[in-house]
C-alpha cells in the first residue's frame, strides 16, 4: 500500500500544533510539524510522539471489562452497557440522584465528542455531586472571569505576539507550551518576544522559561496577592493608572484603588521575598512598557489565594489600560463561540449551593475535586454511592488522592471510560475504553477559545475505529439513552429521545451546526478545503459588547474578592511558618498522569525527584541523590533528592502524576518507572476558600532521610 499523510492537531497539550502523519499498511511510519500549520508553523514538542506511543500502545483496551475481586473479565459492550445503565439506576432510585458522582479529567476538554455529548448524559443524571479537573486547575480564572465580565469562560488571553512586556506569575510555558494561551511554538514565540521586549518571571523557582526570561523574582509560594496588590498600590499612589477606553464601561475602580492602599511594597516585602524596591520597580516598569501584560497561570491558581490573584492579574490590566487592548489581555472570537452559546454552556453560577460535608461552594455546577474522598467516605443521606470517572485519574491528580484511593472500594459501583487501566480505574466495576485521538474526528471547541489568534482547524481521523470499539461520544449518547433519568418517567422520555437523536447525528454534523450558526458561518466543508488550519485573524478589542453582564459592564471589585482580602489580611498577620513548602512543577516529556506508558518520554534522566536548594540540604545533612522523606499533616511519600540551585531557599519542588507502584495497574513501561505521587502529600483541607480550588502550591512539609 502506498503511504498516506494525515493532517491534524496534536490533542495532548493545549497548544494544538499541527502534525503530518504519515501511514503505510495501518501503521504509523512518521509524524512531524506541519509547516503549513498557519499557527504552529511546524513546532512539536517531544511529547507529539505520544499520539503514535498510545494509539500502538499494547496496554491500551480497546474492549469493555467487568472486574469480579481482583479480575478482570472482558465483556461485550452491550454487556458493559447494561451493567452499568443497571447500577446506576438503581444506586439514583434507591439513594437519590446525587447519589451518583462524576468526574471529568483533563483530556476530555480535547475531545469533540467528549464535549459535545458528555453533558447530555451529565444533565440526565442530574447529581449536584459533579468534578472535573476544573478544580485542580484553572477554577480561580473562571471565577475571575464570571464575576468581571459574566461568564466563566471569557478568559482574558495574553496577545504573546503583539506585547513587549510580558510579566508572568507562576506560569511556565517553556514546558508547559503554554495554558490559558494556545500558542504553539512557544520557543520561537519567547525569542521574538524577547527581541521585541521583556520577559519578567515571578516564580518560586528558576524555571525554564525564567532561563529565557529578562528578569525572574523569586517568590514565597502562595503570597502572590500580596505581590500584585502592592503593585496595584504603587501604580495608584504614584498616579501611573491610565484605565483608558473601558474606564467608561467599568465599575469598582475607587474599590480597587482603596483595597490596594493597604498594601505599600514595604509591608509586603517580608512575606513575599521581593524587596520592596523590586515590587515597586516591577510596577513602574509596568507603567512604562508600551504594550504590556500581566499573566498567572497554574502556580497562582492552584494556591490558597488563587481567586485573589486571578482577579488581581486582571486588575492590573484593567488599571493599565491593557484588558482588551492589542498586546494586552484580550478575548478570542473563535468559529464556535462557547460564550455566545448558552445551549453548549452557561455564563456560571457560584455558591448555589454547597458540598454536603464541608461546604464548600459550587461553581458552574460543580464542587470540589477536593471534597470528592469525603463525599464517598462520609455516611449520610446525599453520599456519593456509585461513581463515573471519564479521562481521569483523580487518585493521582487530586489533593490527598490517597484518602480519595481508600474511599473508591467503598463505592456500591464505579465506571471509568478510560483506555488504560491506571491507578484510579482499577477501582471500577466496568470500564469502558473509548478511541484514542487518532481514531476520531476532532475540532478543538475548547482551546480555540483560549488562543492568541483565531483560528479553526478540522483534523479527519487517521485509522477507522475497529469495529469493536466505541468513540467516547457514542458512549455517552448510549448510556444517556440507557439511563434516561431514573427519578422522573417525563425527564426519562426525553432525555432517551435527545440522545437517540443526538447520536444519528454523530459530532461532525453537531459541529457542522453549530459552526455554521456561529459568528463566522463557516462549515466542515470548508474547513476540509483548508487541511492545514485556517487564520481566522489576531485577537481584536470586542469590550463592552461581548462582556456578558446585562449591564455591559465591567465588574472591577466584585464583593466575594474584597471580603476575601480579610483572610488574607489575616494571612499576612499570622505568623510565617519557617518550615519548608512544596510546589509542584511540570516536564517537557510528560503530561500530567498518563503518558508515563511511552518507553522513549520515560526514559533518560531522573525525573520524578524533590528539588531543593543545596544550603537547605546541608542544614538537613542531606545530600544529592539520597532517597528522601516527603511529608505533610496528611501524608508522606519517599523521593529522590535532586540539589539545585534554581529553587527559593525554603521551597522544594516535586512534579505531578507519579506514583504507577500500585497493584493492578496495567502500565508496563509506567510501573517500571513509577515515582511516587505528591497527591499522597497534598492536603485536600487545604484549599483557595474562595473558590473550593486546590491549594497544591505552598502547602507546608518536611523532609528528612528516610529509612
Ligand atoms: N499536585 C498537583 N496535582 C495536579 C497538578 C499539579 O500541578 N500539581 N495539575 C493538575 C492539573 S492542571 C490537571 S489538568 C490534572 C489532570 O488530572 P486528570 O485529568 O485527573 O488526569 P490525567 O492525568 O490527565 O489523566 C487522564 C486520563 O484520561 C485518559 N484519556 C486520555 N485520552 C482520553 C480520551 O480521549 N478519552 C477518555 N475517556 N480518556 C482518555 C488517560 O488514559 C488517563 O487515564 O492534574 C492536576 N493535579
Ligand atoms: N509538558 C507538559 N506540558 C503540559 C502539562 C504537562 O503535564 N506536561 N500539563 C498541561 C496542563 S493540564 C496544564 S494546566 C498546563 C499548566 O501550565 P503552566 O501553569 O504554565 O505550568 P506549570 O509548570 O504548572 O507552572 C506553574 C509554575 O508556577 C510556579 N509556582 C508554584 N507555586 C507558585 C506560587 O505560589 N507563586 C508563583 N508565582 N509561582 C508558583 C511553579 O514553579 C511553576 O513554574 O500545562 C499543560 N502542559
Ligand atoms: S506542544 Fe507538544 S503536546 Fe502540546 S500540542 Fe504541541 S506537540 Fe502536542
Ligand atoms: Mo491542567
Amino acid at each position: 500500500m502506498r503511504a498516506m499523510k494525515h493532517l491534524r492537531a496534536c490533542t495532548l497539550c493545549e497548544a494544538t500544533c499541527g502534525v503530518v502523519i504519515t501511514t503505510e499498511n495501518g501503521r504509523i511510519t512518521d509524524l512531524r510539524g506541519d509547516p503549513d500549520d498557519p499557527f504552529s508553523k511546524g513546532y512539536l514538542c517531544p511529547k507529539a510522539m505520544g499520539l503514535k506511543d498510545v494509539h500502538e500502545d499494547p496496554d491500551r483496551l480497546k474492549t469493555p471489562r467487568v472486574r469480579e475481586g481482583s479480575t478482570w473479565k472482558e465483556v461485550s459492550w452491550d454487556e458493559a452497557f447494561a451493567r452499568t445503565a443497571e447500577a446506576l439506576g438503581r444506586v439514583q432510585r434507591e439513594h437519590g440522584r446525587d447519589a451518583v458522582g462524576m468526574y471529568l479529567g483533563n483530556p476530555s476538554v480535547h475531545n469533540l465528542g467528549s464535549i459535545l455529548y458528555a453533558p447530555l448524559f451529565m444533565r440526565a443524571l442530574r447529581t449536584k455531586n459533579r468534578f472535573s479537573a476544573t478544580s485542580v486547575d484553572q477554577l480561580p480564572h473562571m471565577l475571575a472571569a464570571y464575576l468581571m465580565f459574566g461568564h466563566q469562560l471569557l478568559f482574558p488571553i495574553p496577545d504573546l505576539d503583539r506585547t513587549d512586556h510580558f510579566l508572568i506569575f507562576g506560569a511556565n510555558p517553556a514546558v508547559s507550551n503554554g495554558s490559558l494561551m494556545t500558542a504553539p511554538g512557544m520557543p520561537r514565540r519567547l525569542k521574538e518576544l524577547r527581541a521585541r521586549g521583556k520577559v519578567i518571571v515571578v516564580d518560586p523557582r528558576h524555571t525554564e522559561t525564567a532561563q529565557l526570561a529578562t528578569e525572574h523574582h523569586f517568590i514565597r509560594p502562595g503570597t502572590d496577592a500580596l505581590a500584585l496588590l502592592a503593585m496595584l498600590n504603587v501604580l495608584f499612589e504614584e498616579n501611573l493608572t491610565r484605565p483608558g477606553r473601558l474606564a467608561q464601561h467599568t465599575d469598582g475602580l475607587d474599590a480597587v484603588r482603596d483595597a490596594a492602599k493597604a498594601f505599600p511594597p514595604e509591608r509586603v516585602a517580608a512575606a513575599t521575598g521581593i524587596a520592596a524596591d523590586a515590587l515597586r520597580t516591577l510596577a513602574r516598569d509596568f507603567a512604562a512598557a508600551k504594550a504590556p501584560v500581566a499573566y498567572g497561570r497554574m502556580g497562582i491558581s492552584t494556591q490558597e489565594f488563587g481567586a485573589l490573584c486571578a482577579w488581581l492579574i486582571n486588575c492590573v490590566n484593567l488599571v493599565m489600560g491593557r484588558l482588551d487592548e492589542p498586546g494586552g489581555a484580550m478575548f478570542t472570537a473563535p468559529a464556535v463561540d462557547l460564550v455566545a452559546n448558552p445551549a453548549l454552556v452557561g455564563p456560571g453560577h457560584f455558591g448555589r449551593w454547597r458540598s454536603r460535608v464541608r461546604g464548600l461552594p459550587e461553581f458552574g455546577s460543580e464542587l470540589p475535586a477536593a471534597v470528592l474522598a469525603e463525599e464517598i467516605s462520609t455516611d449520610g443521606p446525599g453520599q456519593i454511592r456509585a461513581l463515573i470517572t471519564n479521562a481521569g485519574n483523580p487518585v493521582l491528580s487530586t489533593p490527598n488522592g490517597a484518602a480519595l484511593e481508600r474511599a473508591l472500594p467503598k463505592l456500591d459501583f464505579m465506571v471509568s471510560v478510560d483506555f488504560y487501566l491506571n491507578e484510579t480505574t482499577r477501582h471500577a466495576h466496568v470500564l469502558l475504553p473509548p478511541t484514542f485521538a487518532l481514531e476520531r474526528e476532532h475540532y478543538d471547541i475548547a482551546f480555540n477559545l483560549l488562543a492568541v489568534r483565531n483560528v479553526a482547524k478540522w483534523s479527519p481521523a487517521v485509522f477507522e475505529r475497529s469495529p469493536e470499539q466505541r468513540h467516547d461520544w457514542e458512549i455517552f449518547a448510549t448510556l444517556t439513552r440507557l439511563v434516561g433519568d431514573p427519578t422522573s418517567l417525563g425527564r426519562s422520555l426525553r432525555f432517551k429521545a435527545e440522545a437517540t437523536a443526538m447520536k444519528a447525528l454523530g459530532p461532525r454534523r453537531v459541529l457542522d451546526v453549530l459552526l455554521r450558526t456561529g459568528p463566522r458561518k463557516i462549515s466542515v466543508k470548508k474547513l476540509e478545503a483548508a487541511a492545514h488550519g485556517l487564520d481566522l485573524g489576531a485577537l481584536e478589542p470586542c469590550f463592552p459588547a461581548r462582556l456578558v453582564h446585562k449591564s455591559k459592564r465591567i465588574a472591577a471589585a466584585p464583593a466575594p474578592m474584597l471580603e476575601d482580602l480579610k483572610r488574607l489580611e489575616a494571612k499576612l498577620a499570622a505568623e510565617r511558618p519557617d518550615g519548608l513548602v512544596l510546589i509542584g512543577r511540570r516536564d517537557l516529556r510528560t503530561n500530567n498522569s498518563w503518558m508515563h506508558n511511552s518507553e522513549r518520554l520515560v526514559k533518560g534522566e531522573r525525573r520524578c525527584t524533590l528539588l531543593m536548594h543545596p544550603a537547605d540540604a546541608g542544614e538537613r545533612k542531606l545530600t544529592d541523590g539520597q532517597k528522601v522523606r516527603l511529608s505533610s499533616a496528611s501524608g508522606s511519600v519517599d523521593v529522590e533528592l535532586e540539589l539545585t540551585e534554581d529553587i527559593m531557599r525554603g521551597v522544594v519542588s516535586m512534579p505531578h502524576g507519579w506514583g504507577h507502584g500500585r497493584d493492578g495497574v496495567q502500565l508496563k513501561v509506567a510501573a517500571a518507572h513509577a515515582g511516587a505521587s505528591i497527591n499522597d502529600v497534598t492536603d485536600a483541607a487545604v484549599v483557595d476558600a474562595l473558590s473550593g480550588n486546590a491549594g497544591f502550591c505552598g502547602l507546608s512539609v518536611s523532609v528528612a532521610a528516610s529509612g
